[in-house]
């Protein structure tokens, strides 16, 4: 029995999120724009280019594409310095146990990510061995709730929709798998992603007799 798990990057592997919020509030700093955690909970999950739009519109700004450009440049660039240091002690509690007992069961394993810095990421922690396939955001043209990243993922392992399980942070990601009739694991607050079929706060709390429950299905 085969089935296709698939793992978000931010906020389920690593917790890159709060990076992305430090160069993110950067740009709106310089721009004038308030910008918290809790508006932060928006960018989950979210392209890069989406993000920065929606953090122009909370500033009710409307800017160049020059602009633009520069800003999501310039954010990368500030996004980048912060996993220089990375290393596989940002790998969420958890996860490791998860993802060798998942590959001792022959399971077919890929990611699903939004990011384009996905690959460094996973050769600085050490995880991408792990993965069978490797799909993010250079090779969907659809962003979550678009289902293209985790559907592009299960036909990379060979295995049905029906057939895959996805483990998302986000609430865009968690619908995204809904919408492709996949298996969602929400990782995070039950609030937030009541959308989702299972919902464990952390990877501490999923045990390997659910991985074979999965398995079984
Ligand atoms: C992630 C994050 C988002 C980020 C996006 C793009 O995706 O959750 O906050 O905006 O990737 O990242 P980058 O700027 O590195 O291309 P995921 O799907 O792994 O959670
Ligand atoms: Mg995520």
């Amino acid at each position: 029995n085969k089935k296709a798990f698939i793992f978000d990057l931010d906020g389920v592997i690593v917790d890159t999120a709060k990076y992305h919020y430090l160069a993110w509030q950067k740009i709106a700093n310089e721009l004038g724009i308030e910008f918290t955690p809790e508006r932060n909970e928006e960018l989950k999950g979210v392209s890069r280019v989406r993000s920065l739009d929606i953090i122009l519109e909370l500033g009710k700004i409307t800017a160049s594409q020059s602009d633009k450009d520069k800003w999501l440049a310039q954010k990368n660039e500030d996004y980048l310095s912060y996993l220089v240091d990375m290393d596989e002690s940002e790998i969420l509690p958890g996860v490791m146990h998860i993802l060798k007992f998942l590959k001792e069961q022959n399971q077919p394993i890929a990611l699903g990510s939004a990011s384009k810095n996905a690959r460094p990421i996973l050769e600085k922690t050490k995880t991408i061995s792990y993965f069978d396939a490797i799909i993010d955001g250079n090779d969907v043209t659809h962003a979550k709730p678009d289902p293209e990243v985790f559907v592009q993922a299960a036909k990379a392992l060979g295995i049905s929709n029906e057939d895959s399980i996805v483990f998302e942070d986000s609430v865009a990601g968690v619908q995204a798998a809904n919408i492709a009739k996949m298996t969602s694991v929400g990782i995070g607050q039950a609030s937030v992603l009541h959308e989702a079929q299972f919902i464990f706060p952390d990877f501490t709390h999923i045990d390997t007799s659910f991985i074979e429950s999965l398995i079984k299905k």
